[in-house]
């Protein structure tokens, strides 16, 4: 698996582009109407409602390497999450970059493109859970309990390790390579690549 930086924070602003157009929900004068005109204006605001609630649902979509990602608007390119609010703009219109999203992060995001760590004050985006690196700091986001992480996979060795970056395997590379990487050593004696 690629090691990838720790990230925990990131910066604010960046510029609207293209915003797509958001269809508001204002129904709140429904109430003192009454007829036709009424029954009208009652009809708008469930279908701008719907509207609204399917824009926001949509963007959820699958990657190729089976991570939950974020859909651009032409409705293919499906990004992993850490490409969201990177300030690299990987949708055609930018969508993945709009203040509308990236201001205040996190909380803009759909919830689905972030992962709590176990200090709720800390996250990071879901593509880095479960990936055999120590990305939240304290290991929560490689965990069985708070993660649902399977055990390590094929290309990993099961141990204690002894690097900060890792929590409960390392990397079959590692073994045999002629350093300790995990606790017990059993990375150097009894690892099979
Ligand atoms: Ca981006
Ligand atoms: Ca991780």
């Amino acid at each position: 698996a690629a090691r990838r930086a720790p990230q925990f924070t990131r910066g604010s602003a960046f510029a609207a582009r293209q915003r797509p157009a958001r269809v508001g929900a204002g129904g709140s004068t429904c109430a003192l109407m009454s007829g036709e005109s009424g029954s009208m204006i009652l009809f708008l605001f469930i279908f701008n409602t719907t509207r609204s609630s399917l824009f926001t649902e949509s963007r959820l979509c699958t990657t190729a390497d089976n991570h939950t990602g974020f859909l651009c608007n032409d409705r293919i390119t499906c990004l992993l999450p850490s490409r969201v609010c990177d300030s690299s703009s990987d949708c055609g219109s930018g969508e993945d970059e709009t203040a509308s999203l990236c201001n205040n992060l996190p909380k803009n995001l759909p919830g689905y493109l972030i992962f709590r760590c176990g200090n709720p004050a800390i996250w990071i985006y879901s593509n880095y859970k479960c990936n055999g690196i120590n990305n939240c700091g304290d290991c929560s986001d490689e965990s069985y309990t708070l993660a649902s992480c399977p055990s390590c996979g094929s290309d990993w060795w099961t141990c204690t390790p002894i690097l900060f970056q890792y929590c409960n395997c390392v990397p079959k590379s590692l073994c045999m390579n002629g350093a300790q990487d995990c606790s017990n050593w059993s990375d150097e004696y009894a690892c099979v690549k």
